[in-house]
């Protein structure tokens, strides 16, 4: 080797050595899989920060809903679980910060107390279930709960008005509506002051819901002098003659049907048809647009139709104007009566999971789960929800309707005509 080679190569060995000091990756070095992102580069809502635990790191977290998603009861059911759907999409970012995988498990209750029980106790049994949304029933909620309560897991309620839901005073049963106590009589109050009742002919669908709220409608009948010409309970569905005879021959200025759309609106049909003239008036039991489908002109000819409601359009919520966007955007139809409820409903149920998941450095059992529900102050669609000794809000709200719709489309053209707060009468 001469000598300008030699030195040649003592040159760019040295220089290899400077740069092998300094650090600089050798020019064909692929990129580490785990690259992090530009920094310029936003996270999507619901990812866990880089900082954190990686998504799903600490195991997954079901919250339940059981409610009607079959059968003639289904447009209401069907919205507890998209509200309920929605609510998780939006605000489960902060669990999913936190290392969990947050999952929706819905559960056709069909309106039916067997099927909710049964439903139930594969809900209990799965333990990965930490919460729950529903039913629309009471009749379904009141046996369903004796499970949750046995299970120590909380359920939140967004449409229930039964009083026994909430006064058998269980931890694990919460509604954030109102009570049947409350609305059945605020019902009566409209019959006796506005309409200027005198007689009334009651019909229910004898379950705990129907049965109850035709209850207290009498007993405020009866206080006010108002005549109960009939209180009759019946599960018909299609042919109501053997109830209508009678109605038609007494003709009373008010029939109060205590019962479900699905059964009310063929009925309101047939009696109007049969030559009933007076007023149709019922509670939330009403507030579906498959009502108007089914009762066509009956709601507005005659006396027309009114019904009160613990729910109410979501429109009539000054902060739910957004989540009536979006819940049209994603499921094609605007919120029925409860959608917005089923959003309050897991909304509740989030915040206390994340609540007791941070008290508990860790997954949070289902009574921690519960407790944190009584301690929250949570700022929903509908209201404040902050629940008092047996579940209840202590100041509910109350809406009185007048129906204008005569087909489904036109729902939204029904009228608020009185709305009010009224307080829980607890336990
Ligand atoms: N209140 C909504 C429908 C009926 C129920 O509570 O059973």
């Amino acid at each position: 080797m001469n000598k300008r080679l030699l030195a040649l190569l003592s040159v760019l060995v040295v220089a290899s050595m400077v740069l092998a000091a300094c650090g600089a990756p050798a020019a064909t070095e692929a990129p580490a899989a785990t690259e992090a992102p530009a920094m310029t580069e936003a996270p999507a809502a619901t990812e866990a920060p880089a900082s954190g635990p990686a998504a799903g790191s600490m195991g997954t977290i079901k919250i339940a809903t059981q409610s009607p998603l079959s059968g003639g009861q289904s447009l209401l059911g069907v919205a507890i679980k998209q509200g309920a759907e929605l609510a998780l999409e939006q605000l489960g970012g902060d669990l999913a910060a936190m290392g969990y995988d947050v999952q929706l498990a819905p559960y056709d209750d069909q309106a039916t107390p067997d099927v909710g029980v049964a439903n139930a106790k594969n809900i209990v049994a799965d333990s990965a279930i930490l919460c729950g949304v529903g039913h629309l029933n009471s009749g379904v909620m009141i046996p369903s709960s004796e499970e949750y309560h046995t299970a120590g897991l909380a359920f939140v309620s967004p449409a229930n008005t039964n009083p026994v839901v909430t006064t058998r005073g269980y931890l694990e049963v919460n509604r954030i509506v109102g009570r049947d106590d409350v609305q059945a009589p605020a019902a009566e109050e409209y019959a006796f002051k506005t309409l200027g009742a005198k007689s009334v002919f009651i019909i229910h669908d004898k379950t705990a819901y129907g049965q109850g709220v035709a209850e207290f409608f009498r007993t405020a009948a009866e206080e006010d002098g108002i005549t109960v010409v009939d209180f009759v309970g019946t599960e018909e569905t299609a042919n109501f003659d053997a109830i209508i005879a009678p109605l038609v021959a007494a003709a009373p200025d008010v029939v109060f049907f205590a019962g479900i759309y699905n059964q009310a609106g063929v009925f309101f049909k047939q009696a109007r048809e049969a030559g009933f003239e007076g007023t149709f008036l019922g509670t939330d039991g009403m507030d579906s647009s498959d009502l108007a489908d089914l009762a066509g002109t009956a709601l507005t000819t005659g006396g027309g139709m009114a019904y009160t409601t613990v729910a109410g359009p979501a429109s009539a919520y000054p902060s739910a104007a957004q989540f009536v966007e979006d819940y049209t955007a994603k499921f094609g139809a605007a919120p029925e009566a409860y959608a917005s409820q089923g959003y309050d409903a897991m909304g509740v149920c989030l915040a206390a999971i994340k609540a007791a998941a941070e008290a508990a450095g860790g997954t949070p059992t289902r009574n921690q789960v519960a407790l944190a529900i009584r301690a929250l102050s949570y700022e929903g669609l509908t209201s404040t929800i902050a629940f008092d000794e047996i579940g209840d809000l202590p100041l509910a709200k109350y809406f009185i309707i007048k129906v204008n719709a005569t087909s489904k489309d036109t729902w939204g053209t029904n009228e608020i005509i009185d709305s009010f707060d009224l307080p829980s009468p607890g336990k």
